[in-house]
C-alpha cells in the first residue's frame, strides 16, 4: 500500500515539474504516456510529432533528435541523432524514454538496433532515479571507436545490447541514447528486460557531472583565473588574464612573447588529480593565435613520486626563428588521451613556443562514459 502512495506521489510529482523537464541540462525525464511494463518493445512507429513517449531537450544549435519517418530496421520509423561538432563536451545529442521498474529486478538489458554514419562515440544508458529525483546512470553499450585516432564508424542496422545492475533504491528507470562526437545515428526497435545476468558495474555517478574532471573557461580568481598558475617572468614575456578576448564568459588565458623561442616552461599550468578509474580522458580547448610562431598545449601525468610522463596534446605553428608567423581565429582542438598506469596527478600546460600572441579558452576534461 505504501508502495503504491509512494508512486503516485512520484507520478504527480514528475508531472508538475513537466516544464523544467524541458530545459536542456536537466536529465529529469517525463512519464508521458503511461510507461509501459517490462519487458518493452518499441519499434518507435506510434505518435504524433515525435515517437510516443520518448523525450528529447529542447533544440540547440549543431543538434538535431528527430523522429525518422523513412527509415526503420523494422516498419518505417526510427529515431535519428545528429551532432555536427567535434567537441566531445555538452550539448549532447540526446533521447530518453523513461520505464516502470518492478523494484526488484537486480539488473536490465538494453538491446537495439544502431545505424552509424561517421560515429565516433555514441552510447546507450540506463538510468536510475532514486526517490529524491537523483538521477545517475550506468553505460550499457558503447556506439563508435575505441581509440583515438581510428576512423569514425559507418555501418546499416547493427545490434546492440548491454545489462547493467541496478543500483538499490531505484524508482524509476529510463534508457537514453547519447551521440557525443560529430555523425549521425538511428535508432529502432528497442527492447528492455529484466535479466539477473550482468556484469558488476563499477563506476555510478549523477547523470549530469559523470566523468567531469573540469570545465573552465578562466572566468575567476584574483590575479589569475583560479588554481592556475604561470611560469617565469623573463624578459618580453607576458601572462595575460586577458577579459577582452574570449569564447564564453568575459575571459580568457592569453601569452604575449615579443620575439625569438622560448621553452614549454613559459606556460599557464593547472593541475589536477586522477582518482577516477578511467584510464581514457577525453580533453577539448579552444585556441586563437596573433602572429604567432608557435604555441602547444601539453598534459604532464605524475606518479606518488613525482616520475612524470610528458605528452603532446595540440600545437600551433612551428617554434622556428626564420617562417612566416600564423593567425587565425579562434579553433577548437580536441583529442583523447590514455592515463598511464599509477597516475596521481594530471597537468595541463598552456605554452608559448615562440614569438606572437596565444589565446585560450574553454578547457574540457572528461573520462568518458
Ligand atoms: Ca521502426
Ligand atoms: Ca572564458
Amino acid at each position: 500500500m505504501r508502495c503504491v502512495s509512494l508512486a503516485l506521489v512520484c507520478t504527480i510529482l514528475v508531472i508538475l515539474s513537466l516544464p523544467i523537464a524541458c530545459a536542456w541540462d536537466t536529465v529529469s525525464v517525463s512519464l508521458l504516456p503511461a510507461p509501459a511494463d517490462m519487458p518493452f518493445y518499441d519499434s518507435l512507429e506510434e505518435g504524433a510529432g515525435f515517437a510516443a513517449g520518448w523525450r528529447s531537450p529542447s533544440s540547440h544549435p549543431g543538434i538535431l533528435c528527430a523522429w525518422e519517418q523513412s527509415m526503420g530496421s523494422e516498419g518505417h520509423s526510427s529515431i535519428r541523432l545528429g551532432k555536427t561538432s567535434y567537441l566531445l563536451t555538452p550539448p549532447f545529442a540526446t533521447c530518453w524514454r523513461t520505464l516502470k521498474y518492478d523494484g526488484k529486478s537486480p539488473g536490465i538489458k538494453v538491446t537495439m538496433k544502431v545505424r552509424a554514419i561517421d560515429v565516433s562515440k555514441a552510447s546507450i544508458d540506463v538510468q536510475f532515479c532514486d526517490a529524491d529525483d537523483n538521477w545517475t546512470a550506468r553505460r550499457a553499450a558503447h556506439v563508435g571507436i575505441k581509440i583515438s585516432g581510428e576512423t569514425p564508424i559507418i555501418h546499416h542496422w547493427q545490434d546492440y545490447s548491454g545489462a547493467v545492475e541496478v543500483p538499490p533504491g531505484t524508482r524509476k528507470i529510463a534508457v537514453a541514447v547519447t551521440l557525443v562526437s560529430a555523425g549521425t545515428i538511428w535508432f529502432d526497435e528497442v527492447r528492455v528486460e529484466c535479466t539477473d545476468d550482468f556484469p558488476k558495474g563499477e563506476f555510478l555517478a549523477n547523470v549530469e557531472t559523470a566523468g567531469l574532471l573540469v570545465e573552465d573557461g578562466f572566468e575567476s580568481g584574483i590575479e589569475a583565473p583560479d588554481q592556475w598558475t604561470h611560469g617565469p617572468q623573463l624578459d618580453g614575456i607576458k601572462y595575460i588574464w586577458d577579459k577582452e578576448t574570449f569564447v564564453d564568459g568575459s575571459a580568457s588565458l592569453a601569452l604575449e612573447k615579443k620575439k625569438g623561442q622560448t621553452g614549454p616552461e613559459v606556460c599557464w599550468r593547472r593541475t589536477f588529480e586522477h582518482k577516477d578509474s578511467a584510464d581514457i580522458l577525453d580533453i577539448s580547448i579552444h585556441m586563437k593565435a596573433e602572429k604567432l610562431l608557435a604555441a602547444a598545449v601539453d598534459i604532464v601525468f605524475r606518479d606518488e613520486e613525482g616520475a612524470e610522463i610528458r605528452q603532446n596534446l595540440f600545437a600551433i605553428g612551428k617554434p622556428k626563428v626564420n617562417i612566416k608567423p600564423i593567425s587565425h581565429e579562434w579553433k577548437t582542438f580536441a583529442t583523447q588521451v590514455r592515463v598511464p598506469d599509477g597516475t596521481a596527478t594530471i597537468t595541463i600546460e598552456l605554452q608559448i613556443l615562440g614569438r606572437g600572441r596565444v589565446y585560450f579558452d574553454g578547457l574540457s576534461m572528461r573520462y568518458p562514459r
